[in-house]
């Protein structure tokens, strides 16, 4: 992959980098992204009918068994070369931050440290009907244990605030950033949707990596259209790892 020289300057000099991640950074580790058509019993639901309070009001167990199935979808895929790259990164970039809307855990099984959960972790898990302070939870049931009510996962359902801190902490990087990476995101999901807006408005360089076009693309400064698993690696090996002299 031919980088524009200019691109590679501003990377090598670049200090503080924000990345985005969405579900498309997942899906060369198998998992289906959120738009996509899920698979098997769960095809005949939208994930964004089923990300949501009162789906789970009205059906606790049927919402339960899907991030279940999803929690063991995850715990079976390992992190791809699109996660080992960002983490990479962060092994490199000064102040480098990963800001993702994943939930599944996958860029710190990749070894990134420095990460902003914007939705949350399904694979940790709330009280639902008492926000109990204990974490007495009977998983296999979906039950808090002090109160006997509901157990939800630790996400963030539509129509939900984001975790403050969470948000607070992607907004000041991003506000302060050189460059920002939008990857393997449709960009359509607010507040997260907003952040490369930030980083344009403070004047950094907006970079989407994606395998489809977006809202972003005709209005990022570089758009790379293809499998982030392909080339992150590939651009972080020529900014990064072996930074080869620049032709012009
Ligand atoms: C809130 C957790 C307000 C659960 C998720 C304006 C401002 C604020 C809110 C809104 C607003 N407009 C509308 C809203 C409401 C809503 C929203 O944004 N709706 C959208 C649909 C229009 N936002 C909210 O409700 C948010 N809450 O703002 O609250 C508020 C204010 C006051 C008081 C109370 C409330 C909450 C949003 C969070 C919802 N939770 N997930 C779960 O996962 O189960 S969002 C969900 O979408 C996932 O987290 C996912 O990550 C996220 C974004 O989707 P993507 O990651 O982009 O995934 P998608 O499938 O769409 O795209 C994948 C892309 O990857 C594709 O483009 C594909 O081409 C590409 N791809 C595929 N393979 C590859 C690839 N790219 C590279 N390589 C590949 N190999």
């Amino acid at each position: 992959m031919d980088l524009p020289a200019k691109l590679i300057r501003s990377l090598r000099n670049a200090r503080r980098i924000v990345a985005l991640t969405g579900a498309g950074i997942s899906a060369e580790s198998g998992l289906a992204t959120f738009r996509d058509a899920q698979t098997g019993l769960w095809s005949k639901f939208k994930p964004e009918e089923l990300a949501t309070v009162e789906a789970f009001e009205r059906n606790p167990k049927l919402i339960w068994d899907w991030y279940a199935w999803r929690r063991e979808q995850a715990l079976k895929a390992e992190p791809n070369p699109g996660h080992l790259a960002l983490a990479k990164v962060e092994t490199r970039a000064p102040e480098f931050l990963l800001v993702t809307q994943n939930v599944d855990g996958l860029h710190s099984r990749a070894g990134s440290k420095r990460i902003v959960e914007l939705h949350g972790n399904l694979h940790r898990f709330r009280c639902f009907d008492h926000d109990c302070a204990s974490s007495n939870f009977d998983l296999a049931q979906g039950r808090c244990r002090s109160c006997g009510g509901n157990l939800r996962p630790d996400v963030v359902w539509f129509g939900e605030m984001l975790p403050i801190d969470a948000l607070e902490r992607a907004n000041a990087a991003t506000e302060k950033c050189d460059v920002f990476f939008s990857i393997g995101t449709s960009s359509v999901v607010y507040p997260a949707a907003d952040l490369w807006r930030r980083a344009k408005e403070r004047g950094a360089i907006v970079i989407e990596i994606n395998k489809d076009p977006t809202p972003l693309t005709p209005l990022a400064d570089y758009s790379f259209l293809g499998k982030a698993g392909e080339i992150l690696p590939q651009l972080v090996q020529q900014i990064w790892i072996s930074p080869n002299r620049l032709s012009n």
